[in-house]
């Protein structure tokens, strides 16, 4: 570099001097390089967590035979949880347990997406190990607050809830819709399932109509769909005794091959795969004798309830 200089350079400072001095100067300069480049790798690699607020852990419950989801959510930036559905405690609690003591989260609230056992009917034995407020529907067990249609609460920073009354396999059946800014999912329980609906234990067909076509329909269809069981290859194998289309097809081959579905599928997905969603659909219409939703609906859970 040195070389470079004009012979006849005017400058002062003598040879050795020199060289010191840009030995100086150029290991000033691979500092600040190498400070710059470390602080742009670990600004990339931390990017995925930013836009990824809201963790959602499955814990399958009753495998074999209820098939139950207990559902684990966190934000991931206050680390503020709450746990849906944690009916079985001996296959809940190690979860809570580990998550908590290793400062992972910080629990907050039971969620309940209806009153059976099968979802709510572990509040009471959570509760000796957590004090925990629960929200639920009216006529879960130890519910602090019951949310009113489309009320909203917050978890941590980034996530908020919105509760959507879907009435019919019990009367106090909620949905919670959870957005993050970038990803919006849903806990339906057992109103809407992978490829299916809950049965109506507690209502009509004019409620479940209102439940998936209206209520859960009008979510954004991108918005990735958490039911309370595994029931999806069973829906799936009634779904094809009705119409043997592509979309159905699809989930057929993705049910084969996963065990898990949860998740997976969107609400626009159901719209297209699950018969329950398409009352409006003529090849339904012929096959039911029915063209009025509500009455493609009854005859529909008619159908899969004999199947
Ligand atoms: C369905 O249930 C709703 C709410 O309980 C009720 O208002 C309606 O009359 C019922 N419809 C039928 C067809 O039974
Ligand atoms: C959101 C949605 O798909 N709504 C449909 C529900 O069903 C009625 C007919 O009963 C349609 O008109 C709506 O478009
Ligand atoms: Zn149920």
């Amino acid at each position: 570099m040195s070389g470079s200089l004009p012979s006849n350079s005017t400058c002062m400072i003598p040879t050795q001097s020199r060289t010191i001095l840009i030995i100086v100067v150029m290991t000033l300069l691979a500092a600040t390089a190498k400070r710059f480049s470390s602080a742009f790798t670990s600004r990339s690699i931390a990017k995925p967590k930013t836009s990824r607020a809201m963790h959602v852990q499955s814990i399958p419950m009753w495998e074999g035979t209820g098939n139950n989801y207990a559902y684990l959510v966190t934000d991931d930036k206050s680390k503020e949880a709450v746990v849906i559905d944690p009916a079985n405690p001996p296959e809940v609690l190690p979860v809570l347990n580990e998550k908590t003591e290793s400062g992972a989260i910080k629990l907050t609230k039971i969620i309940n997406t209806h009153h059976h056992h099968d979802h709510a009917g572990g509040n009471v034995e959570i509760l000796k190990h957590f004090n925990l407020p629960i929200v639920g529907g009216k006529d879960c067990t130890e519910v602090t607050t019951t949310p009113d249609h489309k009320s909203q609460f917050t978890i941590g920073e980034s996530i908020k809830v919105t509760a959507l009354h879907t009435p019919c396999h019990t009367q106090d059946s909620i949905c919670y819709f959870f957005e993050d800014g970038s990803e919006r999912v849903v806990f339906t329980g057992d109103t809407l399932f992978i490829g299916g609906c809950g049965r109506f234990f507690e209502g009509n067909a004019t409620e479940m109509h209102k439940a998936l076509n209206e209520t859960l329909a009008a979510l954004p269809d991108d918005t990735k769909v958490y039911p309370g069981h595994e029931y999806t290859k069973g829906n799936v194998r009634f779904a094809k005794k009705v119409l043997d289309d592509e979309a159905i097809r699809k989930l057929d081959e993705y049910s084969q091959a996963n065990k898990e579905t949860q998740g997976k599928f969107t609400i626009g997905d159901e719209k297209k795969h699950n018969v329950f969603m398409r009352v409006n659909d003529k090849n339904i219409h012929d096959l039911v004798g029915q063209t009025e939703p509500v009455a493609v609906m009854k005859a529909l859970r008619e159908m899969k309830d004999r199947s």
